[in-house]
């Protein structure tokens, strides 16, 4: 008995050795980790090991590939040690390195890339070399955690062998960042633009102006910051991008492939500027600075000629800081604007848009109006408004805020958040399809998904963090990844594993109890 016992214990514990030998190189980069998940993986087997022998190599014509290659070679240096060097090379023969190729395929559409790794190298290629930064991403993905840490960890930097081809669902992948409330300095936009990079969004939409302050220099009219950018919620001195700093933010976001998008809200929500310029005010006094958080209180004055000089010159200046090709104007709760007086207004709006060669976007409320070919409709809150911009034939960005507000609490002990739409736990965030949400909005009208960050409770980087994490990684997901193949049981396993790495890039998330962490 007893040696029976022994021989059937030396049998499991064999098949648990074998089985682990033969998982290893593969657990190590199991696709369970990467999100958003792509569009097709699968594990040969093999492990790459990056050394400090490795070098990236550009195949081909470099067309942009050089200087991700650079950026690669950046991320890894911090945890890895290495200095790897970048340069050209005619084939991939050479073992041990890294190649970048941008390559004729365009099936691979703007953002897709395609990546092997072998035992002998990594390759990877792209038609657009956004794809390259997309799939440079994934790389990030595959290492080991530690190869996010800041200073050199002693590990080895294997990568599981993998094939993997990818691209995005959605042409237009968002987050937006509300700087007016409370205002976030350049430093903390740079990173939030960084978080966003790592799954894969090209676009960031900046809310620049509200009730309380304004946040970026017009030099034709400079109270709008000297004044209207001086405080912010709760009385804070507030604070604004001079037209510099704002170039700089839109180059560092380009530089990641991803857009700015500025917005200007009117007619209302607009105190700041009324605050600033009395002419702006149909009874042509200024209003004070306003601190509180309520809304739908102030309005520009519709019926003068000089709101339509104040905002012909904003969008002008604008304009010249913003080579995307989106400008949004804004227009949600404007209580204290009359109907009559918002439709012509947006449409004149929309108007001025036009002129500067740029394509508007607008809170649902803008199908009120005749909206401009090409104007974008974004869905936060009114399926009827949303639906009638598609009976206008304009596309929907789809932002419905009991599912998409980062600034909902997860619950009422959340310790910031509001939860005027919904609480929204982690599951609930990343539970619902952009494609079905609304009946009559479906996958063709929809031109993305953007995930918005208000900021009326959060004053910090780690409240921005501690709201966005981990809800974020799902809306990338939903944004990015094929409908088929998602589910909250499989995505939250995922989720738990990338809770380290979380961690590893010093990100204050939300522990939250749905997701089976993994240390
Ligand atoms: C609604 S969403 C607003 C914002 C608030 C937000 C808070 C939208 C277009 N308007 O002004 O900051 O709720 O959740």
């Amino acid at each position: 008995m007893r040696l029976q016992y022994l021989l059937l214990f030396i049998f499991v514990s064999s098949i648990g050795i074998t089985s682990c030998k033969n998982n290893s190189e593969t657990a190590l980069i199991d696709a369970a980790n990467l999100i958003p998940k792509p569009v097709s993986v699968t594990s040969n087997g093999e492990a790459f090991e990056i050394t400090d022998a490795t070098s990236i190599y550009i195949l081909g014509e470099p067309q942009g590939a050089t200087e991700i290659g650079q950026y690669l070679a950046e991320k890894l240096r911090p945890a890895t040690g290495f200095k790897l060097a970048v340069s050209n090379a005619a084939d991939n023969a050479k073992p041990g390195n890294i190649y970048l190729e941008i390559k004729a395929d365009s099936t691979l559409g703007n953002e897709g890339y395609e990546l092997h790794v072998s035992k002998d190298k990594i390759t990877l290629s792209a038609y657009k070399p956004a794809g390259l930064f997309h799939g440079v991403q994934t790389i990030r993905q595959l290492l080991p955690v530690a190869i996010e840490s800041p200073s050199v960890q002693q590990t080895s930097w294997k990568i599981a062998g993998t094939d993997i081809r990818d691209y995005p669902l959605y042409h237009l992948r968002g987050s937006m960042l509300d700087v007016a409330r409370h205002f976030f300095g350049p430093n903390d936009v740079k990173r939030y633009i960084d978080l966003l990079a790592y799954y894969k969004i090209n676009l960031l939409h900046l809310h620049l102006s509200d009730d309380q302050g304004w946040r970026i220099e017009i030099k034709s009219w400079p109270n709008l910051t000297t004044h209207g950018g001086s405080t912010q919620v709760g009385g804070g001195k507030g604070g604004f991008y001079t037209q510099e700093e704002y170039k700089d933010l839109v180059k560092y976001a380009a530089d990641r492939f991803i857009t700015i998008v500025p917005e200007i809200d009117m007619p209302g929500h607009t105190n700041a500027a009324l605050a600033s310029y009395p002419e702006l005010n149909c009874n042509d006094t200024a209003t004070q600075l306003y601190i509180g958080i309520e809304v739908g209180f102030s309005s520009f004055c519709t019926k003068k000629d000089i709101t339509y000089k104040f905002i012909d010159d904003v969008l002008r200046e604008l304009t010249a800081l913003t080579p995307g090709p989106y400008l949004h104007i804004g227009g949600d709760e404007s209580h204290a604007t009359k109907k009559e007086d918002y439709i012509p207004f947006m449409s004149k709006v929309q108007e001025i848009v036009k002129k500067y060669g740029k394509t508007a976007i607008g809170w649902d409320e803008i199908a009120l109006t005749t909206l401009q070919p090409g104007t974008i409709a974004q869905f936060w809150a009114d399926s009827a408004n949303s639906k009638e911009a598609v009976r206008q034939g304009a596309k929907i960005m789809m932002s419905p805020a009991n599912k998409a507000y980062m600034d909902m609490q997860y619950d009422s002990t959340s310790k910031f958040g509001l939860h005027w739409a919904a609480y929204i736990e982690v599951d609930s965030a990343y539970s619902w399809n952009p494609a079905t949400l609304v009946n009559g909005i479906g996958f063709e009208n929809i031109a993305g998904v953007e995930a918005p960050l208000w900021s009326e409770t959060i004053s910090k980087m780690d409240d921005i963090e501690y709201l966005m994490f981990p809800r974020f990684p799902g809306y990338a997901e939903i944004a990015w990844s094929p409908e088929k193949g998602r589910g909250w049981d499989e995505y939250k396993v995922r989720l738990g594993k990338h809770g380290s790495r979380m961690k590893a890039m010093g990100i204050d998330f939300y522990k939250s109890a749905k997701v089976p962490w993994v240390e």
